[in-house]
């Protein structure tokens, strides 16, 4: 019997900004992540988006690639500057055309197309406007979305409409590690707010210009571990979960901002931009959550007298994404970690999967992101053998079918990545694909895991 059905979705997934350089071409105008990432400090080795993987060129290649792996699907994001420059105003044809061309490489191919909307290219002069922290950014991205639904429609299997929110929330407005860079707890949770709005709206708008298309959205859900029982821990635990997931899980999917998430930040904001109606607007029924997962959060209660850790779980340290949390201690995990410094632990996911079939036991999943960074090594011979790397997707898959025996309804796993490509703040340091890119010729070579990934989907059984 095969681990997974013959109806399994395998597929894998990209992102428009690392992957498709062209930064300046066919119209394109800056996002966000070309001012940071141009911006002196703000990635390591000052990396950009400009070249990439140089996708925005060799997209048929790369759909070639997704054909010989088997894949019955692929996830890859809109540029919102290409299709729309400045984030308002005319939409730009050959942008439009771009995404045009390769849904039908797709769809010639027999592979799925999943786009998503907004995988964190914002427009610049909409971020110099205010970003995501004004109510405005979100009735943009309505107009957008209607833009490219009505251009792609439902020649796209799948419409998400955001990637990791928290990420873009947390990392861009209170940490300041992703772009725009900007360290203001305030700014973050309205961010939250009107990202959570975008996907209503947008939502909304997929739901008539394209009724045949599912809907969904992805979210990085955290599994957040108390470092013991104790009331303390307990409470430290549930106000990350809070920021983490429930601050989007509540008005998405139960129509509600939790009310401990509104007391734990009231001294930052009295969430005054959540207006009437709001609520209800975002709750727009999913065909399909999406979950994005790599590793897990351990805390516990600060007291601000014992020395605190000064990680974050992560391996960041920069300024706390985690506003409002400031007697939360994130705990350095045991290892062993990625190439990211995150820790490896599956169980984790399958913890994720059970929470998710307990509380939102009709609402259908897919992990639409889940991988590892390694150090890659080439071999004399030109082979790539990262066992790390599959060993750590045999894992975390292994973890889903677990879920799924258990009866989390996970219809699919997307891996994170089809190539290595810009890794945000770390720039083309740290690989995630099962695809190598040479950044000087841009010759893409199959690492093993690859090779191992495309027997997994031919078969659905894990070997
Ligand atoms: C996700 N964190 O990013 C993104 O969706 C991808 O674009 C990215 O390449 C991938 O995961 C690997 O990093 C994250 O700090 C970035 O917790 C940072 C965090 C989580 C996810």
């Amino acid at each position: 019997m095969s681990d997974f059905p013959e109806s399994f979705v395998w597929g894998s997934a990209t992102a428009s900004y690392q992957i498709e350089g062209a930064a300046t071409e066919d119209g394109r105008t800056p996002s966000i992540w070309d001012t940071f990432s141009h911006t002196p400090g703000r990635t390591l080795n000052g990396d950009t988006g400009d070249v990439a993987a140089d996708h925005y060129h060799r997209w048929q290649e790369d759909l070639d690639h997704i054909a010989a792996l088997g894949l019955d699907a692929y996830r890859f994001s809109i540029a919102w500057p290409r299709v729309r420059p400045g984030g308002s105003g005319p939409f730009n044809q050959a942008g439009l055309d771009f995404y045009s061309r390769l849904v039908d490489g797709l769809l010639e191919r027999g592979v799925r197309p999943v786009a998503t909307m907004y995988h964190w290219d914002l427009p610049q002069e909409l971020e110099d406007a205010g970003g995501w922290a004004t109510r405005e950014t979100a009735l943009r991205f309505q107009e957008y979305a209607a833009g490219i639904v009505e251009a792609l429609g439902d020649r796209v299997h799948t419409w998400t409409t955001l990637n990791e929110p928290w990420c873009s929330a947390y990392l861009g407005y209170a940490s300041g590690v992703h772009a725009p860079g900007r360290t203001d707890p305030a700014a973050a949770l309205a961010a939250v707010h009107h990202l959570n709005l975008a996907h209503g709206l947008a939502g909304q708008v997929v739901r008539e210009l394209a009724p045949a298309a599912q809907l969904s959205v992805t979210l990085n859900l955290h599994v957040i571990r108390p470092e013991s029982d104790s009331a303390e821990d307990r409470d430290a635990a549930r106000r990350i979960d809070a920021l983490a997931n429930r601050a989007f899980l509540g008005p998405m999917l139960d129509g509600a901002y939790p009310a401990d998430l509104l007391a734990d930040t009231a001294a930052i904001t009295d969430w005054s931009f959540v207006r009437e109606g709001d609520e209800k607007l975002i709750a727009v029924p999913l065909d399909v959550l999406g979950v994005n997962y790599y590793s897990s959060t351990l805390v516990r209660a600060w007291d601000g007298v014992s020395p605190r850790s000064d990680a974050d779980g992560h391996g960041q340290s920069a300024a706390s994404p985690w506003v409002g949390a400031d007697n939360v201690d994130f705990l350095p995990q045991p290892g062993p970690y990625t190439a990211m410094g995150w820790n490896i632990d599956p169980p984790a996911l399958t913890e994720l999967l059970l929470r998710l079939r307990d509380e939102y036991p009709r609402q259908p999943l897919m992990i639409t992101e889940n991988g590892a960074a390694f150090d890659d090594v080439v071999s004399p011979d030109g082979t790539i053998q990262d066992d790390r790397r599959i060993d750590y997707l045999h894992r975390h898959i292994a973890a889903v079918a677990e879920a799924r025996a258990q009866g989390a309804d996970v219809r699919g796993y997307f891996l994170w990545s089809l190539l290595d490509n810009f890794e945000w703040g770390y720039g083309y340091d740290r690989r995630f694909g099962i695809i190598r890119v040479d950044y000087d010729t841009q010759v893409r070579t199959w690492k093993q895991s690859a090779h191992w990934y495309q027997r997994l989907a031919a078969t659905g059984q894990l070997p």
